[in-house]
């Protein structure tokens, strides 16, 4: 407490004051100690922060629907109530995030705004479809897996709301991973026609869940900020490849293959190979032009529409308490 109230101590405004408070974050950063809502920071360290806190809230949200497609044909009540509760839990985490991504200046409102007008991004591979149940379980599995490899180290960003709503994040997106596999290995363990669509959803899901850890290292227009301000902690092509020596061994336990005949263990640099990604589809999905990027923006847009009425009612119930004379 007394180091964060040296932290406030008010600085003028001029140019000495502008270089002392970039020292102080400097020395924040090197220190490795979290960047707090009232703590100054760098203009640029915020617009990064909002861009990827915001992307990420909207992927959560628009991640709703692939899934949210099977949830009136699960094939039991208890596949129904399980993919209920890991639905809603995505619409959650897009609420822990929008409330990261407001504590940097920017409303809700903005932000979905944003969204909805087609100028803000979120994950590529939410643009495709889920034609079978074996997509659900994918999805879990693979896409779920994909997000908590690349969410660990989130939990140690150096934006405190962003690293700590990712705790509870991650927590949920390691059960969701689980009822994938689980529903998966029920499959692999039914009838042939069974098999034959989890394969068929395996082969469908896993390049593009390769694109969702970004582009190359030496592509990635942010990265080297991100990594110099402790917002990255392992680079897009780092966590892909951790992301593909773990898959493999689990497709093993699974039963099922890649789709990569250049799938192979290189003992030399303890990690496996892997085919070329083809980038020209991950950035025709990125710039809207996906199998399914007119649907999902077509669903969130008639959702927030159907939604009006609940958020004008809710704000005229708080517009109403505020007014009322407090108890006593
Ligand atoms: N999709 O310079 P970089 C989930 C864009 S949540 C779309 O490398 P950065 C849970 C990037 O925005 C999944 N766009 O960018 C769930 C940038 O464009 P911009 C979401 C992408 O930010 C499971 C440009 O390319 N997770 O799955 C993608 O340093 C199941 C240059 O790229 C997160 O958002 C992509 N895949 O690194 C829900 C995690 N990749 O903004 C439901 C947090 C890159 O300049 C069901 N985000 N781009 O116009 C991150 O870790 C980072 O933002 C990266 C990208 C690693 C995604």
């Amino acid at each position: 407490m007394y180091t964060q109230a040296l932290d406030q101590l008010p600085i003028e405004h001029s140019a000495q004051g502008d270089a002392l408070r970039q020292q102080r974050f400097d020395q924040r950063m090197a220190a490795g100690r979290t960047v707090e809502p009232q703590d100054w920071m760098p203009e640029a360290y915020r617009k990064t922060l909002l861009r990827q806190i915001s992307q990420h809230a909207h992927s959560e949200v628009v991640g709703m629907l692939p899934e949210g497609n099977w949830i009136s044909r699960a094939p039991s009540l208890e596949r129904k109530a399980i993919l209920l509760a890991k639905v809603q839990d995505e619409g959650g985490h897009g609420l822990y995030l929008y409330a990261a991504a407001e504590t940097l200046g920017s409303s809700r409102e903005e932000m979905v705004d944003a969204l909805l007008a087609g100028r803000a991004k979120y994950s590529s591979i939410f643009n495709y479809p889920t034609p079978t149940w074996a997509d659900v379980g994918v999805i879990g599995w693979l896409v779920d897996g994909a997000a908590i490899m690349n969410q660990i180290p989130l939990c140690r960003c150096s934006y405190g709301p962003y690293a700590r709503a990712m705790i509870r994040v991650c927590r949920e997106e390691s059960f969701h991973q689980r009822q994938g596999f689980d529903l998966l290995l029920a499959m692999m363990r039914g009838t042939e026609a069974q098999r034959r669509m989890v394969q068929g959803a395996v082969d469908r899901w896993w390049w593009p869940v390769l694109m969702m850890f970004g582009p190359s290292d030496t592509e990635s227009a942010h990265s080297a900020n991100s990594m110099a301000w402790g917002i990255k902690r392992i680079s897009n092509d780092e966590l892909r490849q951790r992301f593909v020596d773990a898959a493999v061994a689990q497709a093993e336990v699974l039963g099922v293959g890649l789709p990569d005949p250049e799938l192979r263990w290189n003992a030399e640099r303890g990690h496996y190979d892997f085919g070329a990604i083809d980038w020209d589809e991950f950035k025709r999905v990125i710039s809207g032009d996906g199998p399914c990027n007119r649907e999902r923006l077509a669903a969130r847009r008639a959702a927030h529409e159907a939604g009006a009425w609940v958020r004008e009612a809710a704000a005229e119930h708080s517009r109403k308490r505020a007014s009322r004379p407090h108890a006593a």
